[in-house]
Parts: structure tokens; C-alpha cells; sequence
């Protein structure tokens, strides 16, 4: 039965109806679902495919768009309900985190950021199309030990080495630990650009936040 519901929940992405994937939604969580196994076995399997077809050329633009605001409201649901199952303390750090200048892919970025939160992070999300100079001047004004930048696109996952190069630059290097992630980075990248850490999905991105700083 659940899984039924996943599959739907899937289709529901796929076809960018936001009722539906909002109604699943609620059914899942009624019927036991874990809010992040919601997430991860049925809106991003969804998203996956929209882009798969999207790069073969038989979905545009509008199904992008329709796919993005059926699962940001699936999320809207789900979001309480993963800070609900909180699994730490608060205190487990300050993290600022952004999606990088030229990309407004928000999602996966948002989802970060909400478990970060229920793992105990005080997160400031400065959402997305972020400047170098503003993820700068956050951090210094949070006092904050991470930076998680996320970038979707081939093209902008260089302005996070700008950001480390702007961070280097005001001397803050060294007080913050930078995290990477985004659908075309990878372990590889975040050594190139002197990053201290890559996450493939959220879950790996708490785990990874907790090594960085001790959460
Ligand atoms: Co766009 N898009 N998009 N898009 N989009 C991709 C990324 C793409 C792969 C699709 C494709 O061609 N197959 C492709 C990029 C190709 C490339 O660069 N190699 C692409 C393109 C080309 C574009 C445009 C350029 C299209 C155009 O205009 N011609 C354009 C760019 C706009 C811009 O940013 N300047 C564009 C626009 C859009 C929309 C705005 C319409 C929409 C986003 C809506 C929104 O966010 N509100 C959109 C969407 C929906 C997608 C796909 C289909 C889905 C992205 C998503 O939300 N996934 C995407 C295809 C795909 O990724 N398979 C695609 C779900 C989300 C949960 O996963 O974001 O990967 P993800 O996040 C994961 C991990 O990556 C990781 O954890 C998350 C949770 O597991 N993660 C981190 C992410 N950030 C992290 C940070 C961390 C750690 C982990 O630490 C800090």
C-alpha cells in the first residue's frame, strides 16, 4: 500500500499536479511513511525522471517549472514533520547555506537546510542566486562555522570556488568549513576548489556537517 503511494507520489512529480502530490503526501505520512523515505523514494525519483526527459528533449521548460512547484509544496508538508523528528540537541552549529550566483534550483538546497535544522544546526538560508559577497558577509555576521553552497548547473558550480576565493580573501577561511553538493558536483570538484567536504544527497550532508564541525 505505501509503496503504491510512492509510486504515485512519483507520478505526481512527473506530472507537475501539486494537488495531487500534496494530497499523497499527507496519505504517506497518514499511513506511516518516514517524511525523508517520502522524499527520497517518492518526489526525488519524480524529479529525476522530469529531468531525464527534460535532457532528451521530451519535456520543456513548463514541466520543469510544474515539477518544481509540485514537489516545493509536497515539501511545504513535509518540511514539520522532518524538523519534528529532530535527532539532536540544538547547538550543533551555525550554518549559513545558499544556492550560488546564476542558479535559482532551490529545492535540494532547501532540503539541506531543513535537515540541518533538525539535527540541531541554527541555519540561515539565504535562498538562491546568492553573491560571493553575501554568503561573506552572512557568515561573518552569524559567526558562522559552516557554508554549504549548492549549485545545479555545469556553469555555476565554479562560483563556489569564487565564494572560497571571496571567503580567503576577508580572512575567514580559516573560521568556516565549506561544504559542496549539488546534482553535477562531486568528491573530485570539492577537492579542486579546496572545499572541505561533499554530500551527494541531504542525509549525507547532515552526516557530513556533524564530521566538519563536530555537531
Ligand atoms: Co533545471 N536543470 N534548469 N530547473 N532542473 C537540471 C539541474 C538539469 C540537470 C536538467 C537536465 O538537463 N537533465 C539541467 C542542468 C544541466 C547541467 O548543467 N549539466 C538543468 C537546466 C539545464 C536548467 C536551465 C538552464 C534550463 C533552461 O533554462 N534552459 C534552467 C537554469 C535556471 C538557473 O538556475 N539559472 C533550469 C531551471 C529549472 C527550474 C527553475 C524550472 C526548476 C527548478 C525549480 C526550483 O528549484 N524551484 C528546474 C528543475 C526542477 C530541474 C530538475 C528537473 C530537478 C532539480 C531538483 O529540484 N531535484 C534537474 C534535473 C535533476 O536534477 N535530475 C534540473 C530534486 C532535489 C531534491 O535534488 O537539487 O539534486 P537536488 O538536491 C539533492 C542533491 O543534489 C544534494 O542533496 C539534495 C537532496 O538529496 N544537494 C546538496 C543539493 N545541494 C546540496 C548542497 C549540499 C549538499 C548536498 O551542501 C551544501
Amino acid at each position: 500500500m505505501s509503496s503504491d503511494l510512492l509510486a504515485q507520489l512519483t507520478a505526481s512529480v512527473i506530472d507537475g499536479n501539486q494537488d495531487a502530490a500534496v494530497r499523497i503526501t499527507r496519505q504517506a505520512l497518514e499511513s506511516g511513511q518516514e517524511p525523508l523515505a517520502i522524499v527520497e523514494r517518492g518526489l526525488t525519483p519524480g524529479m529525476q525522471i522530469v529531468g531525464e526527459r527534460f535532457a532528451c528533449g521530451d519535456y520543456f521548460i513548463p514541466h520543469l517549472v510544474l515539477a518544481g512547484k509540485a514537489m516545493k509544496s509536497a515539501m511545504l508538508v513535509l518540511a514539520p514533520e522532518l524538523k519534528k523528528r529532530k535527532q539532536a540537541a540544538a547547538n550543533a552549529g551555525i550554518a549559513v547555506i545558499g544556492t550560488v550566483h546564476g542558479d535559482i534550483h532551490e529545492i535540494g538546497k532547501s532540503l539541506v537546510g531543513i535537515m540541518l535544522t533538525a539535527h540541531g544546526f541554527e541555519v540561515h538560508d539565504l535562498g538562491v542566486d546568492v553573491p560571493a559577497t553575501t554568503f561573506v558577509a552572512k557568515v561573518k555576521e552569524t559567526g558562522a562555522n559552516l557554508l554549504g553552497l549548492s549549485a545545479l548547473l555545469t556553469t555555476t558550480m565554479v562560483v563556489q570556488r569564487r565564494v572560497i576565493e571571496a571567503l580567503d580573501a576577508e580572512g575567514l577561511r580559516g573560521k568556516v568549513k565549506v561544504m559542496v553538493g549539488g546534482a553535477p558536483v562531486k568528491q573530485s570538484w570539492a577537492q579542486e576548489i579546496g572545499a572541505d567536504g561533499y554530500a551527494e544527497d541531504a542525509q549525507g550532508a547532515v552526516e557530513l556537517a556533524k564530521r566538519l564541525v563536530g555537531g
